[in-house]
């Protein structure tokens, strides 16, 4: 359905990991025990938004892609994200992700529900229900999670299990990458693997 593979460094910096997405400095995401900070460039003075760290989401990629091209834009970014995590049979200190964006004139939710939804009917079976439930990211606004349903969660004994995050990205994330929100729209998604 159009969408290209984009990719980007793992090593990233703090603007592109989390300022350029509307998290702000004091934000708990970006707390030193969520992520993993390179050695010493947390305090080497390098500048607001100059330390380096593991990405610990694939949204950089986008603002790197949204910083280098205008509109329209339609990517989606799999690649691998860190956390600081303990290891159990749900959580990993490196996962794998995949987020997709999309980004036009006159672009809206409606267009966002029915690609999520055609993704994971894609990925999961055709019987695949997909909802959305209010949320809040502060690169999204609207921002929904995403529950589906199928014979899967159905013999995990539950009609609904959370499988991703999505919403309208927000005009402040479009300002911070050169784009006029005032003319272009667009949502984006993101789900582990
Ligand atoms: C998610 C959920 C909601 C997202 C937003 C952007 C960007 F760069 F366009 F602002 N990239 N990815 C996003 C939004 C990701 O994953 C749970």
């Amino acid at each position: 359905i159009g969408f290209v593979v984009a990719d980007g460094p793992e090593v990233e910096d703090e603007y592109h990991c989390f300022d350029a997405l509307n998290t702000p400095a004091d934000h708990p995401a970006r707390d030193t025990q969520d992520t993993f900070y390179l050695a010493g460039t947390a305090e080497a003075g390098l500048g607001l938004g100059k330390a380096r760290l593991l990405r610990t989401h694939t949204s950089s990629v986008q603002i790197r892609v949204m910083e280098k091209q205008p509109p329209p834009v339609r990517i989606i970014v799999p690649g691998r994200v860190y956390r600081r995590d303990n290891a159990d049979a749900t959580h990993n200190p490196t996962f794998q992700q995949v987020e997709g964006l999309y980004v036009d004139r006159g672009v809206t939710v409606g267009d966002l529900k029915g690609t999520v939804e055609f993704v994971f009917k894609e990925l999961m079976g055709p019987e695949t229900r997909i909802r959305f439930r209010p949320h809040y990211f502060g690169y999204t606004e609207p921002s929904f999670e995403i529950d589906f349903s199928s014979a899967l969660t159905r013999k995990m004994g539950k009609e609904w299990l959370e499988i991703a995050g999505c919403g309208m990205v927000h005009p402040q994330v479009f300002e911070n990458v050169g784009y006029d929100p005032e003319i272009w729209t667009g949502w984006a998604f993101g789900f582990g693997i």
